[in-house]
């Protein structure tokens, strides 16, 4: 491919890209010695779907929101996803939560007492009856369960009862609704934590069945994890059904995707691109595309939330518009014939690309400002927000 072709492609994929938002990371958060509370901040589900809405308008790739099951509980979810449509946008997956009910300290779907397990269950099974009201095609599981001794409990049980739950659950989706298990490697539990790893989570989705797939959340890995290795790795078997984006510096701090560490973000994007999997929009010819989400996980604890999720939207851009421009045919050449440095080179020139006029230009031409996070600022949406929304209980953690 010539460089105005791969330039052309890039355009074409990165029109196609969708990026989901979260509802929590437009409420207040904090770590377990402050949460500072902010002006402008959403009360209610309706209005972080409004706050949703302004990050679409602004970067023209972030249609879908996500939901936290009970932090956006309402009566009437249909109506909810009504008024995510009147802005513009989408409900997007329906994320449990097992982890803050006073039942759960030895865990939920794995709690040695079946009272415990199926209240979860149930928890579980309503999720997609929300994602019925809504028509959204993701449940998100994410387990805090796991132990904090030796002896605590059975590993072998837990990951039995783990995988009777799950089989129960995944009996229920109907259509293209899929399940996908979120891992991660510590915390809450010390001990054993249940489902700690890729291989856990892929081994109960490939005895599921194929609507089952693996969460990648990028903070959820030990320092200095190969996650690019992991990406490909569930690439190849075809169950990388989601990222949950975010950057870390020490442990899962939740921070803006792309800000600790950008070159990573673009190595993962490179393996996806070198699978086609970036949009769901495959090369003609070629039928490997797979419909891989790319959600937010963040909070936003002391940065301003619709602006730092505008930033996170655009550095997740600018990572793919890099990747998209890797010459792949010198790269080949260069790795068939063992050309270490030449190899190098080829995604380091591509990593080295000033992308922001392409994505000026792919905005421009979905008539948006070249800027987002500038012509955010200059909107006086945040002033507005910070006027309107007075009286009332800010969002967070738990509300
Ligand atoms: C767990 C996690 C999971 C939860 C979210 C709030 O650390 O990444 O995705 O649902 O945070
Ligand atoms: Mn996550
Ligand atoms: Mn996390």
């Amino acid at each position: 491919m010539t460089s105005p072709d791969r330039r052309a492609r890039a355009l074409e994929v990165l029109r196609e890209q969708r990026i989901e938002t979260p509802s929590w990371g437009y409420g207040n958060s904090g770590t377990r010695f402050k949460v500072f509370a902010q002006p402008g901040v959403p009360r209610t589900p309706e209005e972080k779907i409004d706050d949703a809405a302004t990050v679409h308008r602004f970067t023209g790739v972030a249609p879908l929101v996500s939901l936290h099951i009970p932090w956006d509980r309402v009566e009437d979810f249909a109506a909810l996803a009504e008024h995510a449509r009147a802005q513009g946008i989408e409900l997007g997956a329906i994320n449990a939560n097992t982890f803050q009910d006073d039942d759960y300290r030895l865990g939920s779907v794995c709690h040695p007492d079946p009272a415990v397990r199926r209240k979860a269950t149930d928890h579980l099974l309503e999720c997609v009856d929300i994602m019925d009201a809504t028509g959204s095609r993701d449940l998100k599981l994410w387990f805090a369960d796991g132990t904090n001794y030796p002896g605590q409990d059975s590993i072998r049980d837990r990951q039995d009862r783990l995988a009777e739950v799950l089989a129960e659950v995944y009996a229920r989706l109907t259509g293209d609704q899929r399940l996908l298990l979120e891992y991660k490697f510590f915390e809450p539990a010390v001990y054993t934590t249940d489902v700690p790893d890729w291989g856990t989570s892929f081994a109960h989705c490939l005895a599921l069945g194929p609507q089952a797939q693996v969460v990648l959340d990028t903070g959820h890995h030990a320092p200095g994890t190969n996650i690019e290795f992991i990406v490909a790795t569930l690439l190849r078997h075809g169950r990388l059904g989601a990222f949950d984006f975010n950057s870390r510096f020490y442990a899962d701090d939740d921070l803006m995707a792309g800000a600790a560490d950008p070159f990573q973000l673009f190595r993962i994007m490179h393996e996806l691109v070198q699978a086609e999997a970036v949009a769901g929009v495959p090369a003609t010819g070629s039928s490997t595309g797979q419909p891989i989400s790319f959600f937010l996980d963040q909070c936003h604890n002391i940065e301003p939330k619709v602006a730092a999720m505008i930033r996170s939207v655009t550095n997740i851009q600018e990572a793919t518009a890099k990747a998209l421009l890797v010459d792949t045919d010198a790269l080949t050449a260069a790795q068939r014939s063992g050309d270490v440095l030449g190899a190098y080179a080829v995604l380091k020139d591509a990593y080295d690309t000033d992308v922001r006029p392409l994505l000026g230009e792919l905005r421009e031409g979905l008539g948006l400002h070249p800027d987002p996070s500038a012509a955010y600022a200059a909107s006086g949406y945040f002033e507005q927000v910070s006027r309107d929304r007075v009286g009332g209980e800010q969002a967070g953690w738990g509300a």
